[in-house]
């Protein structure tokens, strides 16, 4: 029997409840995670490309920089645990260089990408034992027995932490200590704050890549949950708040509009948004509070001449 149908149905059951529950509050929303499917997945990897968006290149100089320092400190782990992997080519990194690693475990939701990613790099570090999870790593993960459990590291590159509201993110930062238990690190990359026309021209490029990733989530409801969203009646839009320091994307209507996804139907009125991310910029300081809140020390950190972007070892 198919075993993977039962599991896809019910995987498309959450995310239509997340849809519907997003979309009939006050104030619509809808969970960045959904962003990822296969064109998704791919538009992320063009956002890397582009030259507005210094959030990947930074953070790969960062890695290259320190690579030495960075493995010298995590010289003794043994296995890697790394959320929301995409296609780990900062991960290659330090596979190069940790002389003791025995398990390599990427976490990921974008399972193609993921199996993907998995078979190379099976190819490359033929005696790394590659164990994929497929799995949303906002729920708690359980690493499989057969992992040396002794030095664990987690990996949480790309800033994604900043997708996260404060208190969610403390969250979430807990669940990994858990993971990683006591004397565990985390090796997190965090954006940094910096000029306000930087933060725009990122997050809305001018080759209009990030509006087509940011539309392309009514495309993947209409196709998944028989929904009928004119995607040509919406906008992409990138707001500043400085308040709360971060970015925030919506999907904006432009007329007063009904879309129906399977028996629901949702009213828009002109202007009306919806919030589908946020991207959190820390200083230094912020970020070290919101670690210790989660019951982690800073180690030390590693960052770019303009102080842009951060490479943070924690320990629990
Ligand atoms: C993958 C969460 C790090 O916030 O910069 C890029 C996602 N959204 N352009 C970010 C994103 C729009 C990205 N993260």
């Amino acid at each position: 029997m198919d075993m993977i149908a039962p599991l896809q149905e019910v995987i498309l059951e959450r995310f239509y409840q997340d849809v519907v529950a997003g979309l009939s509050a006050a104030d619509k929303s809808l969970p960045c995670k959904y962003f990822y499917d296969q064109r998704g997945s791919q538009l992320f990897d063009q956002i890397c490309e582009l030259d507005a968006y210094y959030v990947t290149r930074t953070e790969m100089n960062i890695m290259q920089r320190f690579a030495h320092e960075i493995a010298a400190e995590l010289s003794h782990v043994e296995t890697l645990v790394e959320l929301g992997s995409g296609s780990s080519v900062k991960t290659r990194l330090l596979l190069d260089q940790l002389g003791r690693l025995a398990v390599y475990a990427p976490v990921d939701i974008s399972t193609e990408h993921l199996y993907e990613t998995a078979v190379a790099l099976k190819r490359d570090y033929p005696r790394l034992s590659v164990t994929p999870l497929s799995a949303d790593f906002t729920q708690p993960i359980c690493l499989p027995e057969s992992f040396p459990q002794e030095f664990v590291a987690a990996y949480f590159p790309g800033s994604t932490i900043g997708n996260f509201e404060p208190h969610q993110a403390i969250q979430l930062l807990r669940a990994i200590a858990a993971t990683c238990r006591l004397g565990g690190e985390l090796l997190i990359g965090v954006d940094l704050e910096k000029p306000e026309a930087v933060l725009q021209s990122a997050y809305d490029d001018p080759q209009q890549v990030t509006a087509e990733f940011n539309l392309n989530l009514l495309h993947r409801i209409n196709r998944e949950l028989d929904a009928d969203f004119q995607i040509s009646q919406f906008r992409h839009v990138a707001q500043f708040n400085s308040a709360a320091s971060r970015i925030e994307l919506y999907l904006e209507s432009l007329t007063e509009q009904q879309v129906t996804i399977g028996q629901q139907e949702f009213h828009f009125a002109p202007g009306e948004r919806i919030l589908t991310e946020y991207s959190h910029k820390y200083s230094i300081a912020q970020f070290t509070e919101l670690a210790a809140a989660a019951g982690f020390a800073v180690e030390e950190y590693w960052t770019d001449d303009r102080e842009y972007f951060a490479v943070m070892l924690l320990r629990v």
